[in-house]
């Protein structure tokens, strides 16, 4: 069996005003404690530095790239490497990216993943990236996503990394993309053993508010039905409670290849919960039930991809 045992290291409200080393200080102490626990592995929320800024209309492009990192690590986060050096754990990492590519300037909503040598393995870049473009004052706040980032240029990677003494391989979305089930089968179709989910939903869904009172079943049943129909470990970590005024959706769980839920915060506040997590277990389900090679029919399935 390759066990290795992974931390949700949810993170309760950033203020508008929490500096990136408030908040750095504070991931540390999580990291300590997954430390502490055991854990090989420890994964933050989406845009894991600062508040969720997406919720703010502005014209104002100095005041947007100031939420963005232009380095990683930068002189803020590298302590954060440093201290994974230190102790020998590997991280999942959600933030916002400025990128430069030939020349033009880019805005990502980013993940990394990070190894227990502090060495970055993998990068993803978000796919799905839900709310709206233009202002929208009749919602209580914004949800401007569509706006303030590009769509991931990267796909859904895939990532061989160390694992406690073995290797496992993991996989990396963001938030939005967890609704969607391609995420998952792009991610199962590569093999993938563990898949890193950060998260920054609001409990309030201004275009359907009879929905509100559904966030935290329909955050766990996308989930929990994407680890069981790939046959995959889900680490799902939020940035949680009322950050500014804004009603966050907490629940950061753990789920196994079954399915079944293993871990789960029941604050909305910073929290880490662990699990002893088995890589051998996606065996279950990747060589019976979800054995793709044997059961499945992409020639079915055309209307997917070509619509
Ligand atoms: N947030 C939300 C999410 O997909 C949302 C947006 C909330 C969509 C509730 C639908 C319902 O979890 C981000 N950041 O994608």
């Amino acid at each position: 069996s390759r066990k290795i045992t992974v931390g949700a290291a949810q993170l309760g409200p950033i203020a508008r005003t929490e500096s990136r080393r408030q908040v750095v200080a504070r991931m540390i102490d999580l990291m300590r404690e997954a430390k502490s626990r055991g854990c090989h592995y420890v994964a933050f929320p989406e845009l894991a530095l600062t508040t969720f800024f997406p919720r703010w209309y502005t014209e104002n492009q100095a005041e947007i790239d100031a939420w963005f990192e232009t380095e990683m690590p930068g002189p803020e986060t590298l302590p954060l490497f440093e201290e994974a050096r230190k102790l020998g754990i590997g991280f999942y990492l959600g933030y916002a990216e400025l990128a430069q590519e030939d020349g033009v300037t880019h805005h990502y909503n980013t993940s990394i993943l990070v190894d227990p040598t502090g060495t970055i393995v993998g990068k993803y870049r978000k796919v799905h990236l839900p709310g709206h473009r233009e202002h929208e004052p009749w919602r209580a706040f914004q949800h401007l996503e569509k706006r303030y980032f590009e769509r991931g240029n990267l796909g859904f990677g895939a990532w061989r990394a160390q694992a406690a003494a073995e290797k496992g391989i993991f996989g990396m979305a963001l938030c939005n993309d967890r609704r969607w089930p391609e995420t998952y089968r792009v991610l199962g179709l590569q093999g993938v053993e563990m898949a890193f989910i950060g998260y920054n939903t609001p409990i309030h869904y201004p275009p359907v508010p009879e929905h509100d009172h559904l966030q935290g079943f329909h955050n766990h049943l996308v989930m929990q039905a994407g680890a069981y129909q790939n046959g995959m470990w889900i680490v799902g970590i939020a940035k949680a409670g009322k950050e500014e005024d804004c009603d966050l959706l907490g629940q950061s769980c753990i789920i196994a290849p079954t399915g079944e839920m293993v871990a789960m915060c029941s604050t909305v506040e910073d929290e880490l919960v662990t699990s002893v997590c088995d890589l051998d277990r996606c065996r279950e389900l990747k060589d019976n039930v979800f054995n793709f090679g044997l059961h499945r029919e992409p020639e079915t399935y055309r209307l997917i991809v070509d619509t």
